[in-house]
This record gives C-alpha cells, structure tokens and sequence, in this order.
C-alpha cells in the first residue's frame, strides 16, 4: 500500500533512535562526537509548496502571501466577455432536471455547449480552443457547478482528464492533431480504472505489447466507469507494456499512456451505467481487442504512464474545488432564500441561532472552497509545479464541504427541500461521487500525509548525514539544534506568521503559527516512534491529514481576507469574521488530532477500533445479534 512512503521511511528508520533524538535532546556542542565522514550532506530538493513545508514545522509563504492575483487585463476582459453568455445560457438553455431524467445531456444543450466553446476552454486558441488559464477555466466552471454537475462531469471527464494528458505531454504532432477535434465535436475519456484497480491504480491489467514490425502496440484489456466512456471517439488509455529495465537487463511491465481512436477498430464499449447521481453523464465500461494503437500515439514516453496518469490527475484537481464552490454558493442562496422568508413560533427562522449557525458553517465552508480553487489556479498560472498536495486537499475538502451544505440547505428547508422541484435532492445525488472518483478522499489522505511525511523525512536524513561531517555542515546543524533545541525548552516562539497577514489578522495568524510548530513536532515524533512502518498507521496518517488540511485552509483564508482587508473591500469585515471562526475551530481540531496520535488512551482506541473491524468481518456482518436474540 502506498509505495510513496518507502524510500523516506526506510532511510528514516535508521536515523531516528541514535542521532535524532540525541540531536533534538542535546545541545549543539555534543555535535562535535559525532562520527565524522568525508561526505558533505546533500540537501534533499527544496520544495515550494506550503503544505509539504508545514510537516517539517516550517512556514513556506510564497504560494500562500499574498493571496494571487494573476489576471492580465487582457485576461480579465475575455472572462468578463464569457462569464455573462455560459450563466445565460445554464438560466435559460440548459435544464439540469431534464437532463438527470433523461440521462444524458439534452441534445439543444449539447450542441450549445459545443458552440459556447465549453469544450476546449484551455485548448490553444491556434488549435480550435479558447485558450484560458487555470484561473479563468476555475471561473467558468465554477459557473457550471452551480447549475448542472452531470453537465459539468461530461466536460470536465472531456477536458480536465480525457485529452488533458495530449495538452501536458502530448508531442507537437500529437497536439496539433488531435487537439482541434477534441474542440470540435469529438468526445474524450480517459481510461485508467479496471475491475480489479480501482484505487490501487499502479495494478491495471490491460496490456499492449509491441508489434512484430515495431510500427504498432497491440492493445487487449477492459476499463470500468469511464465517465464519456461510450461517447468518446478519442481515449487516453494506460495499459502495461513490457520495457527493458536498464538496471538489471530484465524485461518488466511498466505502465504506458496511449491515444487511442475510436476508428482504430476493436474498441468497443458496455451500455450507459445506472447510478444515484451525474446521472445526465453517460459511464460505461470500455473494451478493447487487440487495437492496432500506432507507435506515434505513445503518450509521454514509453514506461511513464504511471506518471503521466498522475500528473492529470493533479492537474485537474483544483476544477472540483472550483466547481463546488459553485455548487455551495447556489445551495446557501436557495437556503437562504427560504431561511429569509419562512415564520416559525412568530419569527423569521434566520433569527434562531440554530439555523445562524448552519448558515455560517455553511458559509465558512463555501468561502475556504473558493479561496482554495483560486489560490491554487493561480498558483498554476504563476508556473508552480509543487501544488500536488494543496490540490487533493482542495478535492478532498471541497466534495466533503459541498455535501455537509447540500445536506444543511436541505435540513434549513425541511420538508420543502425534501421535495424533487426544489432541486437539492438532484444536487445531493450528484455530489456523492465527487468524494469517490478521482482518488477517494481516503487514498487522497493518506497521499498527503505520507508525501508530507516522506518530505520531512527526507530533511531529517540530511541532518542525519549532517552528523557524518559535521566540520562541513556547521551551519546545517548549529541552526537546526539551536532552534529545536531553544524552542524544547520554551526559549523561542514558533515560526511567525503575523507580518504575513493584515494586521488585523494578526491573532488569529499567530495562532495557526502555533498549531503548524505543533504539527512538524508531531510528525517527527510519529517518524520517530513508527519508522518504516508509519505506512500501515492508517489511523494515525489519517488525523495528520487532517490537520495539514486545517492548517492549509486556515492560511489560505487568512491570505485572502488579508488581501480583502488591505483592499478596503465592502466585503472585508464578513471575510474577516469567517476566517477567524475557522481558525479557531480548526485550530481545536489540529489540537484534538495531535492529541489523538500522542496519547495512550486514544492510540488504544484505534487498537479498539481494528479489533471491532476485525470481529465484524469475521462474521461478515453486524456481530451481536438484537437484544431480542429473535
Ligand atoms: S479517474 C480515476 C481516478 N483514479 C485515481 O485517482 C487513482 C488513485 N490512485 C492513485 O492516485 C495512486 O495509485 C496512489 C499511489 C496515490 C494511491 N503525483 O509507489 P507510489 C509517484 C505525482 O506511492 P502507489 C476518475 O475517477 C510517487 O512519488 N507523483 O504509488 C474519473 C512515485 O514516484 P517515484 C505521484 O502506491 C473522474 C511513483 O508515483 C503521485 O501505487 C471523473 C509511485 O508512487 C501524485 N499524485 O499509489 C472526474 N502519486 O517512483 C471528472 C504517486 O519517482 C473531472 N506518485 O518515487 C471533473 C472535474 C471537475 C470539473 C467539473 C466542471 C463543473
């Protein structure tokens, strides 16, 4: 599970007992007993992105402050120019309740969003497309979000996965053939997912094998749930190929991505899948029978697959968050609507405090959302390529957040919102899958934990070698140990966060610059106790993601009210509050996580936990019978 962690975690295991703890424990001068060696430590690469920084207790600003702004003029006018034509068109056109009975996009709707574009937003305007950044893409389908997820997944299984790869990888030949068709009428799929490799997706079993002649990959294998999967005239398709291991001389299988066309012959594909939601998108499974795939249509080098496939994934992410921060931002305004206007014991149901504080859940959610879409588009925009992990919180986050406020909307409309005309009850449905496919959140969890986890680790080696020539690496070591050392013994505060922020921010960035030192101390007590076999501590990786995703949404709405703030807009006060509220409840939770991994009464529990798992699937089913024993 998680082959992620080994490299780290292996070294790891052998630094921490002797050198690290008698490192943090010590004062520097000891340093200087350490077995000495000729090798200089090298440093492991350093890493822009905020949430890796934060595992090894560390403040890393620049993609957080300030809050990014990466809108030309030129840019802003195009969106400007789009924004008002596809909300038209979602207000009058499209009929998300028509399209979940009927089960596919209507055909009018269809060829409209054809026509708008909607299908090529990021395409090269040289090659049939609209040409937008990340940022603009988050814009607009931010705007599909809030009126049609089936609609939405039909684009984004199109664009943000199908013929994304052509967009990243593809070859100059590649791109200029297949790019103006996928603009112009021609569906895209990608095809990673198999019946026996779901999460797990390094195991597919689909294989192409090259061609007597060396002019073709013969392709033979199955895909299940592919979202335009009987649509799509063009597919990205992973499959196994056997390739040449220059280390050992042996032949292995390693996974390779192809264009694959419809016209090749031999694909063929299962009828639309039954589902509970995005029902309007069509799923099938795929097949295909010794397709005749060209060597041309090798798709990121022959053995990359696995890291192509990755690197889509990544890079589509951020549109869910955009997405539902749509979809949350029409939930809140229908709950709102009614909250406003229904009288219950001779007042307006606003005024309870029950429902003020659904509503401001609801509203805190929405607003970390968005923040987070658009600090990572733009983050995008701005050429970082260490987003990885903001983007799966950003998924993770945003599909949970979204149904926590489908749910309250419905709950604040009682009855009403139970009913099938006010709409909610589609959206519900719809939202299920969002935190399903893609990576489930759970296998996105432990991603970010042991990614994070593997990155501190990697630092914690290179103290260790540190201690090998310590005459070469002084400074390494003497600012490593005074400030762990200083900070032990309650001498120096944890990194500041507050000349970050607006001033009038500045408590709440305090606080959250507590909770990050919390949270690098914790990982290296974790790397520390578990070593190598961190990996299999599900329970414990779990309540660390869970705290990188407080502490990364925590800065990124202090960013962006501070930007509100320092901008005087109207809005700034509201943003201010939501982000003060969210600091202090998710820095009760990081505490409640730390304490969960720390303690031995609640690292019993998990034991308590497995066990009862354990026995329940023992019996395949609820163990104790009813208490009538009947
Ligand atoms: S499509 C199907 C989605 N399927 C998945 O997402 C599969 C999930 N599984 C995985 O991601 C991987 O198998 C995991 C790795 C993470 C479990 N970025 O040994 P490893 C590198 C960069 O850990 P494994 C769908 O649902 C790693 O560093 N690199 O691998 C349709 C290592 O590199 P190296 C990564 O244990 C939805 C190597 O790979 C990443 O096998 C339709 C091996 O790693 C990464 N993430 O497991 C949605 N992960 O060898 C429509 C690993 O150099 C879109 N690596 O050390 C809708 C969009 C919304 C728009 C809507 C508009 C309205």
């Amino acid at each position: 599970m998680l082959r992620i962690a080994k490299f780290c975690i292996q070294n790891q295991s052998k630094v921490q007992n002797a050198a690290l703890t008698r490192f943090i424990s010590t004062t520097a001068v000891q340093c200087k007993t350490v077995q000495n060696t000729d090798k200089p430590a090298s440093p492991p690469g350093e890493n822009t992105s905020f949430v890796m920084n934060i595992f090894r207790g560390q403040i890393e600003g620049r993609q957080v402050f300030p809050y990014p702004n990466v809108l030309t003029e030129e840019q802003r006018d195009t969106l400007k120019m789009l924004v008002d034509p596809v909300s038209k068109f979602f207000e009058e056109v499209n009929d998300p309740a028509k399209n979940d009975a009927l089960e596919k996009v209507d055909e009018t709707s269809l060829k409209g969003l054809w026509e708008l574009g909607a299908f090529g937003l990021q395409v090269p305007q040289d090659l049939g497309g609209l040409g937008l950044t990340n940022t603009q893409y988050a814009r607009l389908v931010e705007i599909v979000g809030a009126y049609d997820l089936g609609v939405g997944i039909t684009l984004g299984a199109h664009q943000s996965i199908g013929f994304k790869g052509i967009l990243l990888v593809g070859n100059p030949e590649q791109k200029a053939k297949y790019l103006p068709r996928v603009t112009s009428g021609e569906f895209a799929a990608f095809c990673l997912t198999e019946p026996s490799s779901g999460s797990d997706a390094g195991s597919i079993k689909t294989r192409a094998v090259l061609s007597p002649d060396g002019k073709h990959y013969i392709l033979n294998g199955s895909k299940i749930w592919i979202s335009n999967g009987g649509l799509a005239e063009i597919m990205t398709v992973f499959a196994q190929t056997p390739v040449n291991d220059p280390k050992t001389g042996k032949t292995v299988d390693k996974v390779t991505a192809f264009i694959v066309e419809r016209s090749f012959g031999g694909v063929t594909n299962g009828p639309p899948e039954k589902k509970m939601g995005i029902k309007a998108s069509n799923t099938a499974e795929v097949y295909y029978e010794d397709v005749k795939v060209p060597v041309e249509n090798v798709l990121g080098g022959v053995g990359n697959g696995f890291k192509v496939a990755m690197n889509i994934l990544n890079n589509g992410r951020f549109g869910m968050a955009a997405a539902l921060s749509g979809t949350m931002r029409s939930c809140i305004k229908k709950a709102v609507e009614f909250a406003t206007q229904r009288t219950q014991f001779g007042q307006r149901i606003d005024s309870f405090g029950a429902i003020q504080e659904k509503i401001a859940r609801m509203a805190m959610l929405q607003y970390v959302t968005e923040s987070m879409a658009y600090m990572i588009s733009g983050n995008m925009d701005s050429g970082s390529s260490s987003y990885h992990l903001e983007a799966a919180i950003s998924k993770c986050f945003a599909s949970e957040s979204a149904w926590f406020v489908c749910d309250e909307a419905i709950q604040i409309m009682g009855g009403m919102g139970f009913m099938k005309e006010t709409g909610l009850e589609r959206v519900l449905r719809d939202l299920r899958i969002f935190r399903i496919f893609e990576g489930t959140n759970d296998i996105l969890r432990l991603f970010v934990a042991l990614t994070g986890i593997q990155y501190a680790g990697a630092h914690l080696k290179e103290l260790q070698n540190a201690f090998k020539n310590p005459a070469a690496n002084l400074g390494l070591i003497f600012g490593e140990a005074s400030k762990r050392v200083v900070r032990s013994v309650g001498l120096a505060s944890p990194p500041a966060m507050d000349h970050l922020v607006h001033r009038d921010l500045g408590n709440a960035a305090n606080l959250l610059a507590k909770k990050i030192d919390a949270f690098g101390q914790a990982v290296e007590m974790v790397l520390i106790k578990y070593g190598k076999s961190i990996v299999n501590e599900q329970f414990v990786l779990n309540r660390l993601a869970n705290s990188a995703i407080d502490i990364y949404t925590g800065a990124v709405v202090l960013s962006r009210a501070s930007n509100s703030l320092k901008d005087h807009l109207a809005t700034a006060p509201h943003e201010k509050l939501m982000t003060e509220a969210w600091i202090l409840e998710g820095s009760e939770r990081i505490d409640n996580n730390l304490k969960a991994i720390a303690t031995g009464r609640n690292l019993d529990n998990f034991t308590k936990m497995s066990k009862i798992s354990k026995n329940i699937c023992e019996v395949a089913g609820v163990a104790q019978p009813n208490p009538l024993n009947l």
